[in-house]
């Protein structure tokens, strides 16, 4: 069978259809078959469930880490009412961070396709004339700038701070933070909106025709169904390549993310580790038992504790996970150490703990101080560990003694720890 000469093909020759078949404002230059309700209905569904899901999970996320506690922890002090839900972080379950972060990490990087396909299916849309037909039409827009800019920028800031952490030198939070609230805000207003017509677009077997749907089609090159397996099939490749750094025995399959691969020792000491001795500038001569002393400092005054005179202390052992904000997490290990509120009763606080700032040998970093709360430091299970898995601590994993903390995210998990101050924060 030959083809029929096609309008498009002898309309080429005049110069006005010319234009408008090269200029991405002209409705014809867009020609992919595929646009149209139907396939943007069906990815947004999938991320109005996805992105609301991300956005509580991230609140979570800075609720945990105790920002309103004290000005150490806070890493956006112009929050303002945005703080309005924070709550006290609870310590059980143990695996709560663990979760709510491999979730968070792991969800959003498996949305990626659906999230790229989604502006795919409606880019002509961004490139429409005239810009405005009405002031609503110009909010619309505009709400559909902060709607896509900002759902760009959270996935990007997301990524590079899982991928590249280095990348960050403690600018990611806020960044994170504010631009969630926006992103989320246009998204909520646009969600509510759309409702209805995606709904009414899903449940019609025919599908009404709509400015996504291409006045001028090419030739199919693969069916809708095709394309939504093939955003599905990413979406299925990203999560299997990554899921895994959050279990120790798939971390081998987590191809794509750092902290995936292999453990990067063996033994007692060989689970996962953030940031190095070394590379927090600790050195061997100020973490030896001459050297060392930790300060604890209450209501009572300051004592000063060598290693030896800890490890005389009653100790007591956990299993908890160490879980990092950048979505990877070991499973439970085998801490051993002093209880953080019996570090309290030393200086006494003998029933009643409160919180504590805890403070590391390290000079540098946002990471060398932190606030615990005082249902934290109640807990018996929150340690001040010396050991780990029957051995003493290594030195990447804090030597000689570092916090742990139940369902704490792993910033609160301060290593290297040198000075204790128990009180109101
Ligand atoms: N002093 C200090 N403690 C720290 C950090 C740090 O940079 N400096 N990083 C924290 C972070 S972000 C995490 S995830 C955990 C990681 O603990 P690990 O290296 O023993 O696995 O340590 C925490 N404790
Ligand atoms: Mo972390």
């Amino acid at each position: 069978m030959r083809d029929e000469p096609r309008p498009l093909i002898s309309s080429r020759t005049s110069p006005t259809s010319r234009i408008s078949l090269t200029s991405p404002t002209s409705p014809r230059f867009w020609r992919s078959p595929l646009r149209g309700p139907w396939l943007t209905s069906v990815l947004g569904v999938v991320l109005l469930v996805g992105i609301t899901v991300l956005f509580v999970t991230g609140l979570f996320s800075y609720a945990a880490y105790n920002p309103d506690l004290a000005p150490v922890n806070d890493k956006t002090p112009g929050k303002g009412i945005l703080g309005f839900y924070l709550f006290a972080w609870p310590t059980r379950p143990h695996w709560l961070y663990r979760l709510n972060q491999g979730v968070h990490v792991t969800l959003g990087i498996t949305l990626i396709p659906v999230l790229l396909a989604k502006l795919w299916s409606v880019v002509p849309r961004l490139f429409a004339l005239p810009p405005a037909r009405s002031l609503a039409h110009a909010l619309e827009r505009l709400s559909l700038l902060l709607l896509v800019g900002g759902g760009l920028f959270e996935f990007v800031t997301g990524v590079f701070n899982v991928q590249l952490n280095y990348v960050f030198p403690g600018s990611f939070y806020p960044l994170h933070f504010y631009g969630a609230w926006v992103f989320f805000a246009a998204f909520a207003a646009h969600a509510l909106l759309k409702m209805p017509t995606a709904a009414r677009n899903l449940r019609q077997l025919r599908e009404e025709r709509n400015d996504l749907v291409s006045p001028n089609p090419a030739e199919p090159t693969v069916s809708r169904r095709g394309a939504l397996l093939f955003v599905g099939g990413g979406s299925l490749l990203l999560f299997a390549t990554t899921a895994g750094r959050s279990f120790d025995g798939l971390r081998r399959t987590a191809l794509l993310a750092p902290h995936g691969g292999a453990e990067p020792g063996g033994g007692p000491n060989g689970f996962q580790i953030n940031k190095r001795a070394a590379y927090a500038g600790i050195r061997a001569a100020e973490t030896g038992e001459d050297a060392w002393r930790l300060v604890v400092t209450g209501r009572t005054g300051t004592v000063r504790l060598s290693r030896a005179r800890l490890a005389e202390l009653p100790l007591h052992s956990a299993a908890l996970p160490i879980a990092c904000v950048e979505g990877w997490s070991t499973s439970d290990q085998w801490w051993r150490g002093v209880r953080l509120r019996d570090l309290a009763a030393l200086v006494g606080y003998e029933d009643d703990p409160p919180d504590v700032l805890v403070e590391s040998l390290q000079r540098h970093g946002a990471f060398r101080r932190a606030g615990l709360r005082a249902n934290q430091v109640a807990d018996p299970r929150s340690l001040l560990a010396l050991y780990v898995n029957g051995e003493d601590l290594s030195p990447d994993h804090g030597y000689p003694a570092r916090v742990i903390v139940p369902a704490a995210p792993g910033v609160l998990n301060t290593k290297w720890v040198a000075r204790m101050t128990f009180g109101d924060l």
